[in-house]
């Protein structure tokens, strides 16, 4: 066992006040990491104040330094990817190839964001009256609270408090209880890039910690990525005090392949998008929504390629499916299969956990499953795909488009003109083009429709919608009083 993981505030590591600890476990073995701090509504609170007393200063530090810092992060989160990617890999259980790749995307949005310290964008408008002058900034928030989860410990993390600092706000993060030592980690990386100490505090803990930043007062904006159910949970409270939420939530992503398909691209990219972080991605393929020609030709090849995969500890090389988080989301996955069966689908492969300590669980398809089933309408968070079949593209887009939830969507089709009906037609906020679900870059708006969201966007430049507040100023240069003659317009 190693070291406490502690909370850091106001540029200090420290106990939580109550001094209850929790602890943080390797899925892919049961064994215990290290013991962690608990906090509680006292240590949110002292970390809000540490938030609130760095902020005066960091607003006013130009965007550019802070840019600098944030290039700094970048530089120092390339010199420890592979600590933290290992890190990741013990804790969270994804593989050690796909850890790297979380934590590229850090690197990346870093990089960006960085890049934002000498943008950060308004603009400038023509205004009604002579020497007169308008333009509309960017401006910070204050203190904001980020509420993170645990199947992409460092990147969805970035993608939140690299444009929340940059643009000069204050963080309070609290990160998923199944990852704290990673979060500690990448709390260190901004501590060497020379952050100003109480520019970002980190609460360990579970939903009473998660709770205290969503209802304290001086927290204006909460940006929160978990499961549908807490997020709106998280909005209401939010709202309740006037402040600016961002969700992003569950999906259920599907792939659509039409008889044109170029089939080992397609297997491989299904493969990859339902199996990979054990499906435990947001952005997982959970539906395979197959035309009728190709479907039996695809389901083979991709029984063919499950059977294959090597599951087991995502340390090891070689390994490509890791165990599921922990032992509840195990269960979580055999009560779906349980349902599936006794919905009619037809089990193809899969469909029982590993005789072996950690949570792993077979990588499974159900073929013959109905649009109206539940395995085909709710998140399962798992490695299981649900083979639909339909006759024609119409059919797959309605059926893409008649869930809850609307994140990723994708199509495999060598027709362009089947491939732009579906850009136009899929009601899903991410949709690629023979390509799985996965995969989304830094550079463009990540989020989705109806349950997956609320509207907002991260990454790419909406991101600093999220931690900014517009601030129009006018400035009159007459040296007179100057009303508007027009229809008298001033209002
Ligand atoms: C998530 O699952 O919460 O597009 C984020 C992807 C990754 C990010 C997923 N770049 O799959």
């Amino acid at each position: 066992m190693t070291e406490l993981v502690r909370n850091y505030i106001g540029g200090r590591w420290v106990d939580s006040r109550s001094g209850t600890v929790f602890e943080t476990v390797n899925p892919a073995n049961e064994q215990v990491i290290a013991p962690v701090v608990l906090s509680a509504a006292e240590d949110v609170e002292a970390a809000v104040e540490a938030a609130k007393v760095a902020y005066p200063s960091w607003r006013l530090m130009p965007a550019p330094r802070r840019g600098e810092i944030l290039y700094q992060v970048a530089r120092v989160i390339e010199a420890r990817k592979e600590a933290l990617a290992r890190l990741m890999t013990q804790e969270m259980g994804k593989v050690l190839s796909e850890a790297r790749g979380d934590v590229q995307e850090a690197i990346d949005m870093a990089y960006y964001m960085g890049g934002e310290g000498r943008r950060l964008l308004g603009y400038t408008a023509p205004v009604e009256m002579p020497d007169k002058f308008g333009m509309a900034l960017r401006d910070s928030v204050g203190v904001v609270g980020l509420i993170t989860p645990w199947n992409f410990p460092i990147a969805v993390p970035s993608w939140k408090m690299l444009p929340a600092l940059v643009a000069g706000n204050t963080v309070v993060w609290k990160p998923s209880e199944f990852t704290p030592a990673v979060s500690a980690a990448f709390v260190e990386v901004f501590i060497e890039a020379g952050l100003p100490e109480g520019v970002l505090n980190l609460v360990q803990g579970a939903g009473a910690a998660g709770e205290a930043l969503v209802t304290n007062p001086a927290v204006r904006v909460i940006s929160f990525t978990g499961s549908t159910e807490t997020g709106l949970k998280v909005y209401v409270k939010a709202a309740a005090l006037g402040k600016k939420v961002s969700l992003e939530m569950g999906g259920k992503n599907a792939i659509i392949v039409l008889d044109d398909a170029n089939l080992e691209l397609a297997t491989k990219a299904i493969t990859w998008s339902a199996y990979g972080t054990t499906g435990q991605r947001c952005t997982a393929t959970s539906r395979l929504i197959v035309q009728r020609g190709i479907k039996s030709a695809l389901i083979d090849a991709l029984v063919e390629r499950a059977k294959s995969l090597q599951v087991g500890d995502g340390l090891i090389d070689g390994v490509e499916v890791g165990p599921l988080v922990d032992a509840k989301a195990l269960e979580k996955v055999e009560q779906y299969v349980a349902v599936g069966r006794d919905e009619g689908a037809r089990l193809m492969i899969g469909g029982e956990r590993l005789d072996r300590a950690g949570y792993f669980y077979a990588p499974t398809l159900f073929s013959d499953v109905k649009p109206e089933m539940r395995i085909a309408r709710e998140e399962i968070f798992g490695p299981v795909l649900s083979v639909i079949e339909v006759d024609s593209l119409e059919e797959a887009v309605a059926i893409n488009n008649s869930v809850p939830y609307g994140l990723s969507s994708s199509i495999f089709t060598e027709n362009v003109n089947a491939a732009f009906r579906a850009i136009r037609d899929l009601t899903t906020g991410i949709v690629y083009i023979n390509h799985g679900t996965t995969g989304a870059e830094i550079q463009f708006p990540f989020g989705g429709t109806r349950a997956t969201g609320n509207g907002m966007r991260e990454a790419g430049q909406t991101a600093l919608d999220s931690f900014t507040e517009w601030k129009s100023v006018y400035i009159d240069y007459s040296g007179r009083l100057q009303r508007a003659q027009i229809d008298n317009r001033e209002g």
